[in-house]
């Protein structure tokens, strides 16, 4: 699929259900954005609020002041668009010296129980490309995709631009 890599092209989750969504995920996979911020030990939970709107908390490794290793607890709230899988999302932390953003959130593909590939783009360039990008690779299982998942995501990860740029998400215990 030739989608130059402009991002206006890049495929999202088709009839995103936010309500199969909810509910906690561990990322086992990143690309990071420029200035990082979570290191590892992520795991992120969603709700469906009763007025519809999604919300989401995350906890992870993070370095702050140069090097004081602490678990973030980030909390984050979906703006909808007319499409249901790309959201706004303003989040910050419980600390007030912890990052606080409003980033682009789109669900690239999922099946809702196993895996889940998220892309978010910061600097979009004047060709349409992205400059500054993050995306997460989550799991419903602690201990990673499963190998039937694992060629869906390879290809998701080239679909928008990707491959080769993720690093593994450990999980430890940290958090
Ligand atoms: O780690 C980075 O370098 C970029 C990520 C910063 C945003 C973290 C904000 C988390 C807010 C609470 C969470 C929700 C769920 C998010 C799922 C994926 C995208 C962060």
């Amino acid at each position: 699929l030739e989608n130059n890599c402009q991002i206006a092209n890049f495929q999202v989750k088709q009839d995103f259900d936010r309500t199969r969504y909810a509910g906690v995920w561990y990322a086992v996979g990143k690309k990071d954005p420029e200035g990082l911020f979570l290191l590892d030990n992520v795991v992120a939970e969603f709700k469906v609020e009763d007025d519809g709107r999604m919300t989401a908390t995350a906890k992870g490794r993070v370095i702050i002041l140069n090097n004081w290793e602490m678990c973030a607890h980030m909390f984050a709230t979906f703006e909808d668009t007319p499409e249901p899988a790309k959201f706004r999302m303003k989040y910050w932390g419980a600390a007030s010296y912890l990052q606080t953003g409003n980033d682009e959130h789109w669900v690239i593909d999922t099946d809702y129980d196993n895996y889940a590939i998220h892309y978010s783009c910061r600097l979009l360039d004047s060709d349409g490309t992205c400059l500054d990008s993050y995306s997460f690779v989550f799991s419903r299982h602690p201990t990673g995709l499963r190998a039937e998942d694992q060629a869906i995501i390879t290809q998701k990860k080239n679909d928008i631009c990707l491959l080769g740029k993720y690093r593994r998400v450990a999980h430890n215990g940290f958090c």
